[in-house]
């Protein structure tokens, strides 16, 4: 019997008191993308260590903290991602080979604080994190949905392109998104701003972090 049938004074219960529980999502914060990388990001440093702040102070009010990175092929061009004359709307320099350091987390972001890792892009272009996997091969929706994941907080690089894809697709899934807009650092600022709407009008709460 359920506990809406139950409920002694007639009145309707809620119908779930479960926790809510809220997942970090790192993405991204890799050398290629911060200052002295391939495609670097205007920024990407001062985020970096801003991350990196947050996920050490505020690691206790999350189930789990997640880290994409972005992991392409060192062969061909990942599906046309890659392009000796990029565009840098949707061809890009070689970047975040596998293996290499540019490839490598930012040296602010400390790995021990990372429950799970997401690796996407090998061989395609992958903006979104619900495109990769663990190194175990679970996606980030078989992931969540494991730990009863309800709530997704993003931050990371960049605003435009790999956070606004996730984001998108963490709603589209039906997850609870917030974009933690000072905690993310985007590839141009017109097109940084243009997502931050395109999130908002979509649904996604943009805030700022304390
Ligand atoms: C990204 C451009 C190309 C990102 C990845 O991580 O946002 N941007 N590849």
């Amino acid at each position: 019997m359920s506990s809406r049938a139950c409920s002694p004074v007639g009145r309707t219960l809620p119908l779930s008191n479960k926790k809510i529980q809220r997942t970090l999502l790192v993405i991204d914060v890799q050398n290629d993308f911060t200052e002295g990388g391939s495609l670097a990001v205007k920024g990407g440093n001062v985020t970096a260590t801003a991350i990196a702040d947050y996920v050490r102070g505020r690691r206790g009010q999350y189930a789990l903290v997640i880290a994409s990175r972005d992991w392409h092929s060192p062969t061909g061009d990942n599906g046309g991602h890659f392009a000796a004359k990029p565009d840098r709307v949707s061809t890009w320099p070689p970047h975040c080979v596998q293996g290499t350091t540019g490839a490598a987390y930012n040296p602010a972001i400390e790995t021990s604080l990372i429950d799970v890792q997401i690796y996407k892009g090998d061989g395609v272009p992958a903006y979104s994190a619900f495109e990769g996997q663990t190194p175990g091969g679970a996606t980030l929706d078989a992931v969540l949905a494991k730990e009863r994941v309800s709530h997704i907080d993003i931050v990371g690089i960049a605003t435009d392109h790999c956070v606004r894809a996730t984001a998108l697709d963490g709603l589209q899934a039906g997850y609870t998104v917030t974009v933690l807009s000072n905690l993310c650092v985007g590839v141009s600022p017109d097109s940084s701003i243009a997502a931050i709407r395109e999130m908002s009008d979509a649904g996604i709460a943009i805030t700022f972090s304390s």
